[in-house]
């Protein structure tokens, strides 16, 4: 029996081993606290038989199993994670939840306008309103995120050091790349590159790619499948 945590993964890198699917925020986490894991890889396919979909009720990706402890949903997770481990989240109880608070922020308020513009680029290019659309859908994203950058202001992070909240923030805007949607706002771009120079960041980032592997070369010619999520 496994003694450490197992989290699934797509089994081909969708994005080139950029790190940019939700299991490199629970590596992060785990990689934070010092927790050894197992990664067990889901194919497209396996993600709609019945055994995943047990973990997952939306057949993606990642889940955690550990002990008695299945969970789905990157948020849950990596509070589950946060909670029970030192490092993570203040000892402060007010600290704690405006931690809990900016994860929150992270996977429902930033998050979803940023998803929305990818699903558009991917769903939508090509209709005579794909433009229009777009540029409704940055403006978007340009609102949340001078929102974010007025409340980071110089501080190196959202609330004090450097929480659960953090992390799923730098993750969830990580997922803009170097665009020049993030670049507008250099407060937050040079947050996302503290957040990267962080060991665990590093140690998490070189095990997805590690774990993609030979799989790499492969999948930047011949995408396993469209992004989603
Ligand atoms: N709310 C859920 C969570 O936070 O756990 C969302 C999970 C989710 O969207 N998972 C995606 C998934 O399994 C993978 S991360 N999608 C398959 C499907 O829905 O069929 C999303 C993702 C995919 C690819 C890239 N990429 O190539 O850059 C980035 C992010």
């Amino acid at each position: 029996m496994s003694t450490h945590p197992t989290i699934t993964a797509f089994e081909r890198s969708p994005d080139g081993g950029r790190g940019l699917a939700r299991d490199m925020r629970v590596r992060w986490a785990l990689e934070e606290i010092g927790q050894r894991y197992d990664v067990r890889p889901v194919s497209f396919a396996a993600m709609r038989e019945e055994a995943h979909r047990r973990l997952q009720p939306f057949r993606q990706i990642p889940t955690y199993e550990d002990g008695d402890v299945t969970l789905f949903e990157t948020g849950a997770i990596v509070l589950h994670i946060a909670a029970r481990h030192e490092g993570l989240l203040p000892a402060d109880a007010a600290a704690r939840a405006r931690a809990i608070a900016w994860m929150f922020a992270a996977v429902g308020t930033v998050e979803p306008v940023i998803v929305d513009r990818e699903a558009a680029t991917y769903r939508e290019r090509g209709k005579p309103w794909f433009e229009r659309r777009l540029r409704a859908a940055e403006d978007r994203i340009r609102v949340r995120l001078n929102d974010l950058s007025l409340r980071l202001g110089g501080a190196d992070w959202l609330d004090g050091d450097f929480s659960a909240g953090d992390l799923m923030m730098a993750d969830v805007l990580r997922r803009l790349g170097r665009s020049d949607l993030l670049g507008g706002f250099p407060n937050l771009l040079a947050y996302v590159g503290r957040a990267e120079a962080r060991p665990a960041f590093r140690r998490a980032f070189d095990a997805q790619r590690a774990f993609f592997g030979a799989g790499l070369a492969a999948s930047k010619s011949t995408p396993a499948k469209e992004p989603s999520g």
